[in-house]
């Protein structure tokens, strides 16, 4: 577990942030799903920005692998700390239930970021894009992007218990029925490895030479994706609809090798975190659930949109 070094722009914040007093608790911590990784850096950015204006001391700690049994003892270390608050993408939506429950019985502040448990007991607010939505837009995409020619369509999920990229299949999964032509063939899990997700779409073109769409349910499924579809010398014969907007996947929209990206706002989910922990540690009323922006980008209107593309 490192603490992430985040080319946030402006200050430049690394690993902490202002100065803590002793007088109240200072002190916030951010445990994102994965460290180094684009989206939860923009969320570091938006979080520390976030926390400095408000005087709060910021930390993020990350496991390495997104994996409930590297991130739980990040979060039971975090216990001897005693922040007033942390703000948690939980890697797993049940098997990190029982550690955050340690934090908010040792009067932690819990909030969500970005995933979330299925008990909502737990934290105080949630905040994340509207990630069936999302699923349901990128379905709406392909079918544009197909233009009612028939062929099959894949998804490329990450994990089972991974509440964002479940709620976007399940999403994806409702809307494609809609449309006749396109060819359902189910979901495949990567694992959230881009080299995974690369084998499992060589695997499928070789078993569906009618493939025709593959929506990437996140970041490390789009770029491995992608490089599948280089690999098998498929690129822009079968259209692939990533989620995020990595500047590896920005790079790859711009060569057409992606034709459309589903790009989220990390940056404002790390700064409404930091908005929802402060409101918690003061005793004020906490909105539970927040959504998001969610925006499709085409290679089109890639510069239009630039400011949702990710930092790294
Ligand atoms: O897609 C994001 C995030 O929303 C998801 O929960 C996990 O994967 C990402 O961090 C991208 O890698």
């Amino acid at each position: 577990a490192a603490f992430l070094l985040a080319a946030c722009g402006g200050g430049g914040q690394i690993g902490d942030s202002g100065s803590g007093n002793n007088a109240a608790n200072k002190k916030l911590v951010l445990i994102p799903g994965i460290s180094a990784e684009p989206f939860y850096i923009s969320m570091q950015c938006g979080f520390e920005e976030a926390a400095k204006a408000a005087g709060y001391e910021a930390k993020t700690q990350a496991p390495a692998k997104f994996d409930a049994a590297q991130q739980t003892p990040i979060v039971t270390g975090i216990l001897a700390d005693k922040p007033a608050a942390v703000l948690i993408a939980p890697t797993d939506d049940k098997a990190m239930a029982g550690p955050m429950k340690q934090l908010k019985d040792a009067g932690i502040k819990v909030i969500e970021v970005d995933t979330k448990l299925q008990d909502t007991s737990i934290a105080s607010s949630t905040i994340s894009s509207n990630n069936e939505q999302g699923g349901k837009l990128a379905a709406e995409t392909i079918n544009k992007l197909t233009a009612g020619k028939t062929g099959s369509v894949l998804v490329l999920n990450t994990k089972a218990g991974t509440s964002t990229t479940d709620a976007r299949a399940k999403g994806f999964e409702d809307a494609i029925k809609a449309y006749p032509n396109l060819k359902y063939i189910g979901q495949q899990y990567t694992d959230n490895e881009a080299a995974t997700a690369a084998s499992k779409v060589t695997a499928t073109l070789a078993a569906n030479p009618d493939l025709i769409g593959v929506f990437a349910t996140n970041l490390n499924s789009g770029e491995g994706a992608a490089t599948g579809l280089r690999n098998a010398g498929k690129t822009g014969s079968v259209n692939l609809v990533g989620f995020d907007a990595s500047p590896n996947q920005v790079k790859d929209l711009q060569a057409g090798t992606v034709q459309a990206l589903i790009a989220q706002d990390p940056g404002t989910i790390g700064k409404q975190g930091v908005e929802q922990a402060v409101a918690a540690i003061d005793g004020k009323t906490n909105k539970r659930n927040i959504e998001t922006d969610l925006v499709a980008i085409t290679k089109d209107d890639a510069s239009a949109n630039s400011k949702y593309f990710y930092k790294q």
